[in-house]
Order: structure tokens, then C-alpha cells, then sequence
């Protein structure tokens, strides 16, 4: 495989609601998308770098440039025999994950789509639907929350995720099990917590909680050991997680108990399914997480969720729960069983609607 034009675009999205986290509120989407031409096939990736580096360091600036400046120097006409050695090419660039899964991932699109073949099929997922949770932003009122919860157990989804942060953590989580005594429900903290909350923490333990994500430093495994001991509720690391090394050490130290896998912080689908199949070794179950993607970095999450190990439902739910219109044909849609269909056309299965990624594009660069 030859890479032989990049066409970089940031576009704009606004979300249907505000999204608010323990870090911040985000309304309108940033979000840089990578066509690469290989050998005249046009495959697609995301970025899921951030308007801001309050989740991470890396911002929609840093991804641009990274991408420009290094990745494509990198790879630009050089031969290629699989998407699965991208990975290692790059390593010469430390960290900037999330510029590199955008390429990454659009070369596993390209192979696919050069063999024939479904993207899931070509990782060696196995599932032919994936099951479907949500995450809902912290909300002004506990009313608000209630109604947002109803809404998403009626549409289906298996289970319910809410934003927490101090102050707003177990009094609507007590909200939420007064009313829904049987549901699937966590919280994610994005980090908002240090180890002296660990008695705030511990009284989450009463609301049988599937998982509690990310309580403490973003990057601080050990802490979460210590912290994992005192409490019942599992541990599962997202922030914490980079690469496979990463997993090894939290699982090795007892820091989780369930890893979330998002392919922007760990560099594409390469590295990710190393992840998967470390965790499936040690039996630890994966979920896929989300980063408000547009239907193309959604389309990559579903063929990366299709692996035996994504045991739980994740983060990956319908492009109407994001956005007005999605950019890509057709969107992506979720059963009233909460689960979403594999594709089975090649690729990312979905077609990119370049009439509409056009019309939403603020910057665009061609390099060739
Ligand atoms: O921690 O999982 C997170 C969104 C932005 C940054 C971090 C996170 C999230 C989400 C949203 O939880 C998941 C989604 O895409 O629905
Ligand atoms: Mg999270």
C-alpha cells in the first residue's frame, strides 16, 4: 500500500445538547478528518483531539501539525504491506495518539476496502451486532437527569453512564437507583477525585454500581491500586491508558477491573487490538469508549467493538444523539435492543457524505 495524497479538514458540528464533564463543557465540535489516498483508494480516519487539552494534551492544533509535519513525511510513497504495520512506523513520534489513530485507522480502511472486506471482519471481530450504552453529561437538576436516563432506557440502550464531579456525585447517583432500582449504571469522573475521596468514593459501593471510570489522576496507576483495594465497586482506567504497557501495569498492580479502549488514546486500531487481546488473556473485559465522534470515527469505534473481548456495552450510541445530521450514509442507528448492526459493506461500512464534510469544512490542506 502506497500513501500517496492526504487531504486534512477540520469541520464543525454542533452538538444537539452541551455536553458537560467533570473538565469542561463542549457545544461545538472541532473535529479534523483525514482522507488519505492509498494506491487511488479514498479510506477515511478521526481525530478525536479535543477543542481544548483538558481531557488530554493533544487539541485539534497539535493534530494538524503532527500530522502534517511528521506523520506524512513519515509515510508519504513509501511502501506499506499492511495497515497492521503503520503502527510501528510511526513509533519514532512519542505520544500524539490521536493524530496518529487518524491516519492509523485510515488505513485499515483502505485494506479493507482493497480486500473486500468489512473493516470488523478484517480486524478479526466476530460480533455481528455490538451492545449499546450511553453517556450523559452532568446535568443542571436531578429532574433533568431522570428525564435524559427515561429517554435512553426507552430507545433501548443497555446501560446508563453519568458524568460525576465533586459535589455532584452520590446524591444524583441516589437519584438515579431510587428510581431505577434494576438498571446498568456507572459513573466516569475524568479524573476529578485524589485518594483522600476515597470515603466519598467507597459510599458509591451502595448503589451496586457496574464500574466507577476514572476516578483519580489521569495519569496515576498507582493511586488507583491503592484505591481499587478500599473499594468494592470495579475500577475501570480510561485516561490512564495509553498503550499496552499501560494495561499491563494497571492490571498487574490491581489498579481496574475493566478497561475502557478508546482508539484516539491509544493510537489507532493496531495498538488497540493489542490492548483487547492482553485484557482477554488476563480476563479483563474491554468497552469501547467515545470522544463525540462524527459517523466516520463512530464507524471505526463499531468494527474495533466487534472483537470477542468487548464484553460490555460502550460508549458508542446512535449519530442522533449527537448531531442533526451526521456526515456519513447511512447513520448510525441503534435497535430497540440497544445494540447497533456491524456493517457488512467494505471498509468503515458507511459512505462519507463528501457533498455535506464539504459544506462543513473551516480549513482544509492537501498535501501531496
Ligand atoms: O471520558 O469517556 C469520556 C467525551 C469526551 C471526552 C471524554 C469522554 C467523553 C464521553 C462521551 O464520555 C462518550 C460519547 O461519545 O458518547
Ligand atoms: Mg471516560
Amino acid at each position: 500500500m502506497r500513501l500517496r495524497k492526504l487531504t486534512l479538514r477540520e469541520i464543525h458540528l454542533r452538538l444537539l445538547a452541551p455536553f458537560q464533564t467533570s473538565f469542561g463543557t463542549t457545544d461545538l465540535r472541532r473535529i479534523l478528518l483525514v482522507e488519505a489516498d492509498i494506491d487511488g483508494i479514498a479510506a477515511w480516519g478521526e481525530s478525536t483531539a479535543g477543542e481544548n487539552p483538558f481531557y488530554c494534551y493533544e487539541t485539534v492544533e497539535t493534530a494538524w501539525h503532527i500530522l502534517r509535519d511528521y506523520l506524512w513525511p513519515m509515510l508519504r510513497g513509501r511502501e506499506i504491506a499492511a495497515a497492521a504495520d503503520v503502527w510501528d512506523l510511526l513509533a519514532p513520534v512519542r505520544g500524539h495518539h490521536m493524530a496518529k489513530a487518524a491516519l492509523e485507522t485510515a488505513f485499515w480502511d483502505a485494506e479493507a476496502k482493497q480486500k473486500n472486506l468489512p473493516l470488523a471482519k478484517l480486524l478479526g471481530g466476530t460480533r455481528e451486532e455490538i451492545p449499546c450504552g450511553v453517556s450523559i453529561g452532568i446535568q443542571p437538576t436531578a429532574g433533568e437527569l431522570i428525564a435524559k436516563v427515561e429517554k435512553a432506557l426507552a430507545d433501548g440502550y443497555q446501560r446508563i453512564k453519568i458524568k460525576i464531579k465533586p459535589g455532584l456525585d452520590a446524591a444524583p447517583v441516589r437519584a438515579l437507583r431510587e428510581k431505577f432500582p434494576g438498571i446498568r449504571l456507572m459513573v466516569d469522573a475524568n479524573s476529578a477525585y485524589r485518594l483522600e475521596d476515597a470515603p466519598l468514593l467507597k459510599q458509591l459501593d451502595s448503589f451496586h454500581l457496574m464500574m466507577i471510570e476514572q476516578p483519580l489522576g489521569c495519569d496515576d496507576i498507582f493511586s488507583h491500586a491503592e484505591l481499587q483495594r478500599q473499594l468494592e465497586t470495579p475500577i475501570c482506567l480510561d485516561e490512564c491508558i495509553h498503550n499496552v504497557d499501560d494495561a499491563r501495569a494497571a492490571i498487574e498492580l490491581g489498579a481496574c477491573q475493566i478497561i475502557n479502549i478508546k482508539l484516539g488514546r491509544v493510537g489507532g486500531h493496531t495498538s488497540a487490538r493489542r490492548m483487547h487481546d492482553l485484557c482477554q488473556a488476563k480476563s479483563i473485559p474491554v468497552w469501547c469508549g467515545g470522544m463525540l465522534e462524527s459517523g466516520i470515527g463512530r464507524a471505526h469505534n463499531i468494527a474495533m467493538s466487534s472483537l470477542p473481548n468487548f464484553a460490555l456495552p460502550g460508549d458508542v450510541a446512535a449519530s442522533r444523539r449527537y448531531w442533526q445530521e451526521d456526515i456519513i450514509e447511512p447513520e448510525v442507528e441503534v435497535s430497540s435492543r440497544g445494540t447497533i448492526r456491524v456493517p457488512s459493506a467494505p471498509g468503515i461500512g458507511y459512505a462519507p457524505r463528501l457533498d455535506r464534510i464539504e459544506s462543513l469544512t473551516q480549513r482544509r490542506e492537501v498535501l501531496e
